[in-house]
């Protein structure tokens, strides 16, 4: 890390501890206002200052963690919802600071079929070629970025498994690409967003994918349609999670989406999307060699976002982490966590961690659930290993109090 960088980290701390003491002073302790109980969640007026907006979030957030919670009754949707933070305000596009814990879990439709019940989650995801998107607080802005409901990355998507889930993809007539979803998960072949309808949906066009959620897991969905990294590098990408219908563990969660930025893409030109021709080949002609490589890296969308907005934990208090690499065009992708150690859960499907490690590295696409708890109060970073991408903005900063 540069020197400008530490004079950087120091500057965050000496106004970060400013905000916190003068918030204490104003509004009392924040260990007290985050002690809040399950039933609450989501709904509790936080009493800490707004200047912190993330702490705000995070506070209003925090549950109970003390007891180590195992569900014995089975919860309703909307108990099981609030556990889980899900947003109401479904239309909000969330900043890259409230995207960390902001959960989209649709619109709720609940079919009573005699003792069977059944839910189904509605979501509308509406494209547009023509967002502008602020990457770095230095003014740097992506644009024209091409967007799922105007943020990059689009909604956390979240759901129960087994739901019925419904995503509308329109995309607009002002486009001038046809675009698709795919996510991943089990879902029938015509709902994959690749083959038939389900996988171009051109201007003026519309497509509602329909799968019954399944299995539990953390998982990425984006655009598949060719030359497909233009179409993720543009930002057609998100988060969907499927939760287990027996709730893991109860604690803070928040999900983290690494991703990058070819800010040249198009003057680089478009592709590679085919391999030669056999003509191509014997006249010793081949594809023009791309170079695309990102001029920033992120997580959730933002450089430096979390080092100059650090993140409020709590010691000895668990934190679960939805982390998804969506980097395109470097092979891998890697998490580092400061000053302790997480278990992790590949792509989230087990509730038994398969490992306990302070470095995870992913590939496209890959994806899992980090838990950690920190015994030690104070400042952590967590960033790529990969220092070319901490330095060029995917590093940020957990801070944690008594
Ligand atoms: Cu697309």
């Amino acid at each position: 890390m540069t020197k400008s960088y530490y004079n950087a980290i120091q500057c965050v701390i000496a106004l970060s501890v400013f905000l916190v003491v003068s918030a204490i002073a104003l509004y009392g302790s924040p260990v007290n206002a985050s002690i809040i109980n399950i039933s609450k969640a989501g709904t509790e007026n936080s009493t800490f200052s707004d200047m912190i907006n993330l702490e705000k979030v995070l506070l209003q957030n925090n549950l109970n963690l003390t007891s180590e919670s195992t569900y014995t009754k089975s919860l309703t949707v909307s108990e099981y919802d609030k556990l889980k933070n899900c947003n109401t305000e479904t239309d909000k596009r969330p900043t890259s600071i409230e995207y960390l814990t902001f959960f989209n879990c649709g619109h709720i439709v609940s079919n009573h079929n005699n003792s069977e019940s059944q839910t189904t989650r509605e979501f509308t995801l509406i494209v547009s070629e023509n967002s502008s998107i602020p990457i770095a607080s230095n003014g740097l802005i992506f644009s024209p970025a091409w967007t799922f409901n105007g943020t990059i990355p689009g909604p956390t998507m979240r759901v129960t498994e087994g739901d019925i889930v419904k995503i509308k993809v329109i995309n607009p007539s002002e486009s001038n690409h046809t675009h698709s979803m795919h996510m991943h998960s089990i879902h029938p072949g015509d709902m994959d967003g690749v083959e038939g309808p389900s996988g171009f949906i051109e201007p003026g066009q519309n497509f509602t994918y329909i799968f019954k959620a399944g299995p539990y897991g953390v998982y990425p969905y984006h655009c598949h349609v060719t030359p497909i990294d233009q179409h993720i590098n543009n930002g057609l990408y998100g988060a969907l999670i499927i939760d287990p219908k027996t709730p893991r563990q109860n604690m803070s969660e928040m999900v983290m989406m690494m991703n990058g930025y070819d800010l040249d893409y198009e003057k680089e030109g478009v592709g590679p999307s085919r391999i030669p021709t056999p003509e191509e080949y014997r006249e010793d002609y081949m594809p023009q060699e791309f170079e695309h490589g990102n001029e920033v890296y992120t997580v959730n969308g933002k450089a430096f976002d979390y080092m100059e907005n650090p993140i409020l934990i709590h010691q000895d208090t668990n934190y679960r982490i939805f982390l998804i690499n969506m980097l395109e065009f470097d092979q891998v992708n890697s998490f580092h966590l400061h000053g302790n150690v997480f278990k992790y859960y590949p792509s989230g499907t087990s509730k038994t961690p398969s490992f306990i490690n302070d470095i995870l590295t992913l590939g496209q696409g890959d994806r899992g659930i980090v838990e950690f708890s920190y015994p030690y109060t104070g400042y952590y970073m967590f960033h790529s290993h990969i220092n070319e991408f901490s330095d060029l903005g995917w590093m940020g900063l957990f801070k944690v109090m008594e």
